[in-house]
């Protein structure tokens, strides 16, 4: 029998647009979300959620500050509360909250299931208040379709230290990375701390110091089990000076990474306190030396490194440098990058440079309700992105199934991390 033209054996059926089958392949794609400040809910209070923390995200105290004439001393005096009634107040019912981190707010409380449009605080504060931490991160692990979350531990951290010598059951959603800025941006200051700790260090890096560090390390990563180690550096870090940060990099940070098969995460280009009157609201950015991340990768290529960036200027580069070293992971849209606009170009640059071997988002999410949102968000955006990617394609006459572009999300959306994370670097 004479074959059918393709066209007409399809009369009878509109193909389903790449855009929707994405939408639900999403919806059935459990995501690892690789950065958040997010805490195991045994570490009690540690773990925020809830409206009151949403509201005094440091994100939105920048923002109230834009209409806010008092003083900064003056809000910062006020407690949770009431910083958050004066938020609500000036964000969201004397403007209408189309900032990112508003809108955030809005889509957050939405799929929570309460009624954004009665904009009345004292009914959210309600049903919020008869909420279990246990079926609240049920729920928001539900909704935000996730499978695990990364934390952040800081053993320099004194309130968290208590916690894990303490012990606790792990709830093995939550997993750990081991944060040490203090380490490798403070040095000097932080010395006192670790010999009260019980570490014989000393301010020169001499061979007992650089044991006793990674003594320090292996303890703390014996305890956490963390899947990296990591740091953020500040715009003017560069990997080619004699400073002690080079040394504690090369001597102690690293080698340790090396044994334990561990990657390093580097978080570049944070200024820290330009703004020190609104305390955790108050750090800016700039643009980093990517040179210095090559430098690393080819210098130490039994090192793995995944690396973010805050500057959008920087963003380009840091996908050619991944081109260039495959023991690079380049991650997430960080903090200022967290915006529609951005995630759209940072991912699409992404795409375009390095296919799919990235991980194009984490939350940096601080308070559990916005992983509602955040990946909300940036699920939308994918969808465009992605969607168009798989069109243009198709345009060319390659076909997309619902099976490639399952394994697509599986792998963007923590399985490229899980992948780099377990191998051997390569770059041998
Ligand atoms: O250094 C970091 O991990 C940053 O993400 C935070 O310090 C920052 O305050 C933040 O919350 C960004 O989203
Ligand atoms: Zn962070």
């Amino acid at each position: 029998m004479k074959r059918q033209p393709a066209a007409e054996e399809n009369t009878d059926f509109e193909p389903i647009p790449v855009e929707t089958r994405l939408g639900n392949a999403l919806s059935q794609t459990p995501l690892l979300d690789i950065h958040t400040h997010l805490y195991d809910p045994a570490m009690g209070k540690m773990l925020l959620w809830g409206i009151d923390d949403l509201l005094v995200y440091h994100y939105l105290v920048s923002e109230v500050f834009r209409y806010l004439p008092v003083p900064y001393e003056d809000f910062f005096a006020l407690d949770k509360e009431q910083q958050a009634d004066f938020i609500w107040n000036e964000l969201f019912i004397q403007h209408s909250p189309i900032s990112e981190s508003c809108r955030g707010v809005i889509t957050t409380l939405n799929m929570l299931g309460l009624d954004v449009n009665k904009r009345d605080l004292k009914n959210i504060r309600k049903w919020f208040s008869k909420r279990t931490v246990e079926e609240h991160v049920n729920d928001v692990f539900e909704l935000g379709n996730l499978r695990g979350v990364v934390m952040t531990n800081s053993p320099f951290d004194r309130e968290e230290i208590q916690i894990w010598k303490r012990g606790f059951k792990r709830d093995s959603r939550f997993l750990a990375a081991l944060r040490v800025d203090p380490l490798l941006i403070n040095y000097k200051d932080t010395v006192p701390f670790l010999r009260e700790q019980g570490y014989d260090v000393r301010p020169e890096l001499d061979e007992t110091t650089r044991s006793e560090l990674r003594r320090f390390l292996s303890e703390w990563a014996d305890k956490i089990d963390p899947l990296y180690l990591m740091v953020s550096l500040p715009p003017e870090f560069t990997y080619n000076v004699e400073t002690s940060r080079h040394r504690l990099l090369t001597k102690v940070v690293l080698p340790f990474c090396r044994e334990r098969k561990m990657p390093f995460a580097m978080m570049c280009g944070v200024t820290r306190a330009v703004n020190p009157s609104l305390q955790l609201a108050g750090d800016s950015m700039g643009r980093s030396s990517i040179e210095s991340v090559e430098n690393l990768c080819r210098t130490f290529p039994e090192n793995k490194f995944l690396v973010t960036v805050l500057s959008r200027e920087n963003q380009h580069h840091l996908c050619v440098a991944a081109r260039k070293f495959r023991n690079l992971h380049p991650f997430g849209c960080w903090w200022f990058n967290n915006i529609p606009t951005l995630i759209d170009e940072i991912t699409n640059l992404r795409f375009e440079l390095l296919g799919l071997s990235f991980t194009p988002q984490h939350s940096d999410a601080r308070v559990l309700d916005q992983l509602v949102y955040k990946w909300t968000h940036f699920k939308e955006s994918l969808i465009l992105t992605l969607g168009e990617k798989y069109s243009a394609l198709e345009a060319s006459g390659w076909e997309i199934s619902d099976k490639d572009i399952q394994r697509d999300l599986k792998g963007l959306l923590g399985g490229e991390f899980e992948t780099f994370c377990r191998e051997e670097s390569q770059n041998k």
